[in-house]
């Protein structure tokens, strides 16, 4: 899979290279890019941003720079590209999006900051072939751009991608499953803690028991 976020911030991505999904990069099974807005203007304040027409309070992103920049990354890429332009009017992600999302080949975030990308860029992508532009949220609250929402992103879709997780057992099992059940409460080592018990259950060895005790327990806590 190849990602690539274009933003004012790159920095902001910086993280990408830790721990498993920085492990699939060096495996080859991701490839990450950061790309700079900036560089896609051609004046000296290297200006991403103007007025809102119609008047009102705050700034929005100029399309030229947004065009530009994604025409370059675009003609860098084959096949069907998924644009995912990060906004709190865009639909909630959640783990069924998730899992459309970690089939694809490439996906490109556009990092809006201040109050958005002239929609216009919207509008243009839609109707460009092999590109299939999505606008996201990742909830109902407000973020001051779209980078930490692609980082969340990027972090769940990479992790589904096969050979990324070690035990592939842990994803079928865990919370928002095709149920959409959270998970069962854990416990490890010691069997007492700060005057708590383990669940007994959990060291019967009765494994009919312990299944169908999960079972319960996930149930109540998603109900909860
Ligand atoms: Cl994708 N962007 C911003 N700016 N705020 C958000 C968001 C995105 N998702 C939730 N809040």
């Amino acid at each position: 899979m190849r990602i690539e976020a274009i933003s004012i911030f790159p920095e902001y991505f910086s993280p990408l290279s830790l721990s498993l999904i920085g492990k699939a990069q060096e495996n080859g099974v991701l490839s990450f890019q950061a790309v700079d807005l900036r560089e896609f203007t051609h004046d000296p304040h290297r200006t991403v941003d103007d007025t809102p027409y119609g008047g009102g309070a705050g700034m929005v992103m100029k399309p030229e720079p947004w065009g530009e920049a994604i025409d370059a990354r675009l003609s860098q890429m084959d096949g069907v590209i998924d644009l995912i332009i990060l906004t709190p009017a865009g639909r909630v992600f959640d783990q069924r999006y998730a899992e459309e999302l970690s089939k694809s080949e490439n996906i490109i975030f556009a990092c809006g900051r201040y109050e958005g990308i002239d929609a216009r860029v919207e509008q243009y992508y839609r109707d460009v072939e092999s590109v299939r532009v999505h606008e996201i949220s990742i909830g109902n609250y407000v973020l001051n751009g779209g980078e930490v929402a692609a980082l969340a992103i990027i972090e769940s879709i990479v992790r589904l991608i096969p050979g990324v997780i070690g035990n592939p057992e842990s994803l079928s099992e865990e919370s928002h499953n095709e149920i959409g059940e959270v998970e069962y409460p854990v416990y490890t080592k010691p069997a007492q803690w700060r005057g708590i018990n383990v669940p007994e259950i959990l060291t019967s060895g009765n494994h009919g028991a312990i299944a169908r005790w999960r079972q319960e327990e996930a149930k109540r806590r998603s109900q909860r």
